[in-house]
């Protein structure tokens, strides 16, 4: 991704809150263009404080751009820098609010997105859920936990927001994984010193293991379906391009 667009939306409020975002025209984004009156709103939701998956904001102890303790503090996209208070900066700009908003991490928060896909009758279709934050149509991925491989976040997640939590051999599937993406989400959550990485990885069922599959929403899941990777409405963050790669993977 060039540019990020999601986590500067400065017309709508940050997700749970009242705050709206600084405004950041699009030559304003990167860094390297100087920009004195830039004055991000300092925002970090209350909600996240004291929560084990959640950073404090004493910053002295923590190991940035390593990995620290069972934590991955490491970018995919690279090593970020800090700014005057030893916060990590975004490494794709400027985002018009400082702090973590509802991100638990100071710096890269990591992700993993699994694409379960099928061909019905002729047309690609891919497993979404309706995300109950924002309620658009989303991968149902989630964070990877400390200490977490990214192939059990995977399955962990799509057994929890798409199955409703109960273990189903999808042993075929599962086998045919193919790693389409790792890196930077354009996600509304974003800060300038928080953000979202992710792990995309395709799972297409060649064998129609499927079809005997019953779908059930779970966690943050609202709703689950089968969704044409065509469908005329809006995805959640950058889902729409992770989708897009998946379609060019599958014409390979
Ligand atoms: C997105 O947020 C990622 O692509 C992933 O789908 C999701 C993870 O966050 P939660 O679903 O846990 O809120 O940036
Ligand atoms: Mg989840
Ligand atoms: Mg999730």
């Amino acid at each position: 991704f060039k540019m990020h667009f999601k986590c500067r939306n400065a017309e709508v409020p940050y997700l749970n809150s009242s705050i709206k975002r600084f405004l950041v025209p699009d030559d304003k984004v990167a860094w390297s263009t100087e920009w004195s009156s830039y004055a991000p709103v300092e925002y970090t939701d209350p909600s996240i404080n004291g929560k084990p998956w959640a950073d404090t904001n004493d910053l002295s102890n923590v190991k940035f751009n390593a990995l620290d303790g069972k934590v991955n503090r490491r970018s995919y996209i690279c090593d970020y820098s800090f700014d005057a208070n030893q916060r990590p900066i975004n490494p794709m700009g400027r985002s018009g609010m400082s702090g973590r908003g509802i991100l638990g991490r100071w710096g890269p928060n990591h992700a993993a997105d699994p694409i379960v896909s099928r061909f019905k009758d002729g047309r690609l279709q891919f497993v979404a859920i309706k995300r109950k934050d924002t309620g658009e149509w989303a991968i149902p991925g989630g964070m990877v936990d400390p200490g977490e491989e990214v192939s059990a976040t995977l399955k962990r997640e799509f057994g929890e927001e798409a199955l409703g939590g109960k273990t189903i051999d999808m042993g075929k599937v599962w086998k045919n994984g193919k790693r389409l993406y790792a890196g930077y989400v354009d996600d509304p959550r974003n800060t300038d010193n928080a953000w979202m990485e992710t792990v995309v990885v395709s799972f297409h069922d060649y064998e129609s293991v499927m079809d005997d599959v019953k779908l059930e929403a779970g966690d943050d899941a609202a709703s689950v379906r089968w969704v044409f990777v065509d469908l005329n409405e809006p995805l959640y963050a950058s889902h729409k391009s992770f989708i897009d790669l998946l379609k060019t993977s599958l014409d390979n």
